[in-house]
């Protein structure tokens, strides 16, 4: 029953996929069997060939397709991937909430009401349009389909990231169970569901980590993560402290989720990260900061926009430890 990581150069070659993220361009189209999410951003550093990250079970899953959601299921877990091109009459506002309204339909119809992690990618993240900042049509989307479907938009909300691409549809990659995830908040920084009005007219839904427990695993999903200490952002213009920010809320983060989480601390070391930066000049400094405290942790650095236009870099990242039956 066990969720396995897959974190390679190499495509799967064996074994039952539940789903995949494919990092990087160039991608080449093709569709594999199994529901992908085509991470339309540039891979920063050495190598830079598209990077296959899937989540393998032991036996076959389910699989099928339900309003344009393509989704595996395998005993009480489910992955699943939606995109969503906006057209003339569909801003991203309506396609936030249509791909999330979709998305609660799947997860009723599934038995499967909770949802542990959101991947969202959108074009154009910190453009206006029709007076309103693209990401902030996002949340203002993703807010109205939570309540619509009767879901807390404060509180027990799932962990996620949101980056800017530069072009293709909106894209949510999401994995869902049967047992609720443990929301992991920030004692640093306002929880991002409680942001004041002032970035904008709905605070984003998603909680600074989740704890999920699926049979006989622990898992830690730390959502993207960026200099901001209270509600407000921190170190404008400089890369390099708003990288040891970030870090320091990840610290922060861990801290709070070894209080919440029976089995303690996961270390700095013990995750895996994406991190995203906003000019891809800056890896250099970026990776220098990443490599002075976590130096041998699996680490993929994209170029990619964050979704307040003044932060330059964001860190998300994972974790998993077996556990003993309870
Ligand atoms: C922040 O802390 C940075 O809207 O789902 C990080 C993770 C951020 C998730 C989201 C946004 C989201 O506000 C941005």
């Amino acid at each position: 029953m066990a969720l396995i990581f897959h974190s390679s150069a190499n495509p799967v070659a064996a074994g039952h996929v539940l789903g995949e993220s494919l990092v990087g361009e160039p991608w080449n189209g093709a569709t594999p069997a199994w529901p992908l999410q085509p991470l339309r951003a540039p891979l920063l550093g050495a190598g830079s060939t598209p990077w296959h990250e899937a989540w393998l079970v032991d036996s076959p899953p389910l699989a099928g397709e339900s309003e344009g959601i393509r989704w595996r299921r395998q005993g009480d877990q489910l992955f699943g991937v939606i995109e969503i091109d906006e057209g003339p009459d569909v801003g991203l506002q309506a396609a936030s909430e249509a791909a999330y309204a979709r998305l609660f339909r799947l997860l009723d119809a599934q038995g499967l009401p909770h949802l542990w992690r959101l991947w969202n990618y959108m074009a154009d993240i910190n453009q206006d349009q029709q007076g309103l900042e693209r990401y902030r049509q996002f949340n203002l989307g993703r807010a109205q389909a939570f309540e619509g479907a009767s879901r807390c938009v404060v509180g027990r909300v799932p962990a996620a990231c949101a980056l800017g691409v530069r072009s293709g549809p909106l894209s949510v990659a999401f994995l869902a169970g049967s047992t609720p995830a443990v929301p992991v908040e920030n004692p640093r920084q306002v929880s991002a569901f409680l942001y004041p009005g002032e970035y904008g007219p709905r605070s984003p839904t998603f909680s600074r980590a989740a704890l999920v427990y699926p049979p006989g695993q622990e898992l830690l999903f730390i959502s993207g993560t960026a200099s901001i200490v209270g509600h407000q952002s921190v170190h404008l213009g400089d890369v390099a402290a708003q990288t040891r920010e970030s870090l320091d809320n990840i610290e922060a983060v861990l801290a709070e989720a070894q209080r919440l989480s029976p089995r303690g601390a996961f270390a700095l070391a013990d995750l895996s990260y994406r991190v995203y930066i906003r000019h891809a000049a800056d890896l250099g400094a970026v990776r220098a900061e990443m490599a002075g405290r976590v130096a041998s942790a699996e680490t993929l650095y994209l170029q990619a926009d964050v979704c307040r236009s003044e932060l330059l870099v964001e860190i998300e990242a994972q974790g998993l430890r077996v556990v003993q039956a309870a």
